[in-house]
């Protein structure tokens, strides 16, 4: 009760002194970040998606703003969680590519994030479902132990986690620093290799699973999958893949109920729809594209799920919702779901080229969309924005100040979000591939500048297979004109691309685009 009386005296005084108006009026809102992981632009129907109905995510945004040029900042998950959180670039940071199992925590406790940015303005924040940011100090998680650091030690209030991806080892929750339900008589071990000749994986044992896999994806088998990494133990805390959904929409719910009264951030984490696509029974089946539509329809549910709670609690006009991915489509990710054979007409990135790890358009230009119901005009948004500017654009919202050394390239797009006439988001962005590989797309008004120092791009036909496609140095594409970057014109147009190239060198080497 003091501590409540105490935050609205401080919340009081903040308001007075912000600079932001909505701050200043007193209007904090509540915010929930919904993440999918792995949805490509076209993969709903408010995006022109017709093999697949997706009536909650369309109903948020038909009641919001629906971006067309809304981005994540990589095409894969953990750089792309990284920027979200840390408002940084993870090109900066070595050591933020795709997240092995055992990854000590990537975000080191000090580091200014979104959440602790809202923590210290007074929110209740708080994060619900997949992690893949590592956890643990420099040797890794202490699975037995205290899981830390972790998100509690960035500014998180609480944390309900599958910590790793469903397709990495091992498949339990993390519930604040401990697995949830673990067994100190069985202890949970997890490893890179296998922990004896006898251990059962998903090559000895090929023919008892229920999902095949398709590329890598052979190491210890849980619930009839096999996964990334090997582990043994920890028997009572495993989850089924199937309830993770319900698990996350029953967490959410708890802390949004819980929380109602004051403002709150929620993350909400989606493991929809990455491999291995195993969505509750009750969603198997249900469309037409296999398990990769079932799960977009699980995701879709959880959506609905999330706006029915903010209704019933009467926040539904006190809580901005935006609804972002982590990274474009991708088809067969390592399993045999049929994703592939079933796809038909269907065009997991819409219009755009390429998909997860790569850098054309498909890769980050993603689904996004912002719902605040009586403050955002309804409508359709071609503004540049992306995840990775929630700081500086929350911290507007809220009247705080971003840290001289921390979120270097958060820019606040807040009016662009809000949708306010006569709002800019970005002039330019970079987009990036997995961890720190010279792989960078470079975005500039209509111009679109490809950098390959490897000189190969990777998973440019998202509808067949994972390839590196040898490609020049630079490419360049005009947005406008071909937005499927199917034309490169860097012969005709060579001072654009050589002030892009420029541009991008200079904002890699600045260390900050803020
Ligand atoms: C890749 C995995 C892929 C997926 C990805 C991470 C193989 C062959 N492929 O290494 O299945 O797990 O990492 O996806 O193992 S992400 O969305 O979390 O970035
Ligand atoms: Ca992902």
């Amino acid at each position: 009760m003091k501590f409540a009386v105490l935050l609205s005296a401080l919340c009081f005084v903040h308001c007075l002194l912000s600079p932001s108006s909505d701050a200043a009026s007193g209007d904090r809102p509540n915010i929930v970040v919904i993440m999918a992981d792995d949805l490509g632009y076209g993969d709903l129907s408010c995006y022109g998606a017709t093999s697949i109905e997706t009536p909650n995510v369309d109903r948020l945004a038909s009641e919001g703003l629906r971006f067309t040029n809304g981005y994540c900042s990589a095409s894969t998950c953990t750089p792309t969680r990284y920027s979200m959180l840390t408002g940084t670039y993870a090109f900066r940071k070595p050591k933020t590519g795709i997240a092995p199992p055992n990854a000590p925590a990537i975000i080191k406790p000090g580091t200014e994030t979104v959440a602790s940015l809202l923590n210290d303005g007074g929110y209740t924040t708080g994060v619900v479902g997949k992690w893949h940011l590592g956890l643990g100090g420099p040797s890794g998680p202490d699975w037995n132990g205290d899981l830390k650091p972790g998100p509690l030690e960035i500014g998180f209030d609480s944390c309900f986690l599958l910590p790793t991806t469903n397709d990495r080892v091992p498949q339990v929750y993390v519930e604040n620093h401990k697995v949830l339900n673990l067994d100190p008589a069985d202890p949970l071990w997890v490893g890179r290799k296998s922990p004896s000749p006898e251990h059962p994986n998903g090559i000895t044992n090929r023919s008892s699973l229920k999902l095949d896999w398709s590329h890598g994806h052979n190491n210890t088998i849980h619930n009839g999958i096999s996964r990334i990494g090997f582990y043994t133990g920890g028997n009572a805390a495993r989850f089924r893949d199937e309830d993770l959904a319900d698990k996350w929409v029953e967490k959410s719910n708890e802390f949004m109920q819980e929380h109602q009264n004051e403002p709150f951030f929620l993350f909400f984490s989606s493991h929809d729809i990455h491999v291995p696509r195993m969505p509750h029974e009750r969603f198997q089946g249900k469309s037409s594209l296999g398990l990769r539509g079932d799960s977009i329809l699980e995701f879709d549910w959880c959506v609905g799920e999330v706006m029915k709670t903010l209704d019933r609690l009467n926040l539904a006009e006190k809580t901005l919702v935006v609804l972002c991915s982590d990274n474009g489509p991708v088809l067969d990710d390592g399993y045999q779901d049929e994703a592939v054979e079933k796809i038909g007409s269907h065009r997991a990135g819409g219009k755009f080229t390429g998909g997860k790890y790569s850098v054309y358009e498909g890769g980050t230009r993603t689904p996004f969309i912002t719902r605040w119901k009586g403050k955002i005009q309804p409508g359709v948004s071609d503004d540049i924005v992306c995840t990775i500017d929630f700081a500086a654009s929350f911290a507007a919202l809220t009247g705080l100040t971003l840290p001289e050394d921390g979120c270097l390239d958060s820019m606040n797009v807040l009016d662009a979000l809000l949708g306010k006439s006569g709002a800019d988001g970005r002039e330019s962005l970079i987009q990036q591939d997995n961890g720190g590989s010279g792989t960078f797309g470079y975005r500039s008004g209509k111009w679109k500048l490809h950098r390959y120092d490897r000189r190969k791009a990777r998973n440019v036909v998202v509808e067949t297979k994972l390839v590196n496609t040898p490609v020049p140095q630079y490419m360049l594409f005009d947005l406008e004109a071909d937005p499927s970057e199917q034309n490169n014109v860097i012969d005709e147009h060579p001072q654009v691309a050589e002030r892009l190239k420029g541009e991008l060198q200079r904002l890699i080497d600045n260390g900050r685009s803020r």
